[in-house]
């Protein structure tokens, strides 16, 4: 069988490897998670709102892109929508005549990251949510303005949760995508292009493989998806920073270590991590969270600073030697998979010059970190498994750090209220 191929632009955001998420809305006033579409929106009032703030400490943690909330579940709007009043054009912000999803766009094209926009299917206040002829109509209203004003985005997320049992007119929603935003990765409905991972803890498991037949539809079912024919969709791993996807007062950032953790489980697998970072009532990504983000990408950088690349040579039937300059003190080894064919490799084996395993494991895909106890090696062998696999690199680490960090599983995002 030909092994499904990926678009450029599916292999381009698969490079990008890291976005932010940006959970802001209604609920950030209220220390809600899930509110019912009731909350004023005279109570949307953010005093000191930056989005060069949020976009910047994006940049910063090392993200190429980010997504922001333009509509959550209770419906609220952070553009002035034509559609509802049920938006930032009804509060006080900016006199109501703010518009967030406009200023992070202009944010993210003044430092060059990518723009993408979550916008609820499930929608607790609109009056014609339970008509679904007049809710879709509506619906394709509201993607047309963000697909037309706020030039090009790199992704449309499409969250299943409160959807269950819900069809929208994924049909139209496809066209209407392919004609204003062709470009545009699409989240795990409708028409997907990528691919939820299966939790809210930011964690793949290997094997990542990206061709599926099926996707999973939301944190709260465990119903999943069935596709017409198997895809190229690779995953994303979300995870927020805090116990929730919105601001709450005295909750708090992960650690350092459990960030780190999160990373080798979604990045190192060759998988995408979005990382939420909900900026609080005064429409700031609060100076914890930014602190948090600096020692997490300061430390990859750190530990990624100086890479050793390995020549590469075939020598066998799947079988490929990663040759170094000289003897090298190694603890990192991370392997890139040629994906323009597919992707190909099941499992490989690493080897070093005595024929002795170092690491062994699944898939590769768009990277694959592996960490061990350090070793002083020249060359290394890998054996791939698989349907004529190819590598496109090896690079060595010397970070000093031998093993992957534990997950702090007592830190993981509550059930929304
Ligand atoms: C979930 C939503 O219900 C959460 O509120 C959050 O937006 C998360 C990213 O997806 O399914």
């Amino acid at each position: 069988m030909i092994p499904l191929v990926p678009t450029p632009e599916q292999l381009a955001w698969q490079h990008d490897q890291l976005g932010v998420f940006l959970h802001f809305g209604i609920n950030t006033f209220h220390g809600k998670e899930w509110s019912d579409g009731t909350l004023p929106a005279a109570s949307f009032n953010p005093g000191n709102l930056d989005a060069e703030q949020w976009v910047k400490t994006a940049r910063d943690a090392g993200a190429k892109y980010v997504v922001l909330t333009a509509k959550h579940h209770d419906g609220f709007c952070l553009w002035p929508t034509a559609t509802t009043s049920y938006s930032v054009a009804s509060s006080p912000w900016r006199d109501g005549r703010g518009d967030v999803v406009a200023e992070v766009a202009a944010a993210c094209r003044k430092h060059g990251v990518k723009l993408g926009l979550y916008l609820s299917p499930w929608d607790r206040n609109a009056a014609c949510y339970p008509d679904p002829v007049a809710y879709d109509a509506f619906y394709l209203r509201q993607l047309r303005e963000l697909c037309s004003n706020y030039g090009k985005l790199c992704e449309l997320w499409f969250d299943g949760a409160g959807s269950q049992g819900r069809e929208y007119d994924w049909s139209s929603i496809a066209a209407l995508i392919d004609e204003l935003q062709p470009g545009a990765m699409v989240f795990n409905m409708g028409a997907p292009t990528i691919r939820w991972v299966g939790n809210e803890d930011g964690l793949a498991a290997d094997p990542v493989n990206y061709v599926v037949d099926q996707t999973d539809f939301s944190n709260y079912t465990v119903h999943s998806a069935a596709l017409a024919q198997a895809l190229y969709l690779p995953p994303e791993c979300d995870v927020s920073i805090r116990r929730g996807w919105f601001w709450h007062p005295g909750d708090e950032p992960k650690s350092l270590t459990h960030l780190l953790a999160i990373y080798y489980r979604s990045v190192g697998l060759g998988a995408n991590l979005l990382l939420n970072l909900p900026p609080d009532t005064r429409g700031l990504i609060p100076d914890d969270d930014v602190a948090r983000v600096h020692a997490f990408s300061g430390e990859l950088r750190r530990r990624f600073a100086a890479p050793s690349v390995a020549s590469l040579h075939a020598v066998g039937e799947g079988v490929w030697m990663a040759e170094f300059a000289a003897e090298t003190r190694l603890d990192h080894l991370r392997l890139s998979e040629d994906l323009t064919r597919g992707q190909r490799v099941t499992a490989h084996r690493i080897k070093d010059g005595d024929g002795q395993v170092v690491m062994g494991a699944g898939t590769v895909g768009a990277q694959r970190i592996h960490v061990f106890p350090a070793v002083t090696a020249k060359r290394f062998f890998i054996e791939l498994d698989g349907d004529n696999p190819a590598l496109t690199s090896v690079v060595g680490f010397n970070t000093g750090v031998e093993v992957i960090p534990e997950i702090d599983y007592t830190a993981s995002t509550d059930a929304p209220d």
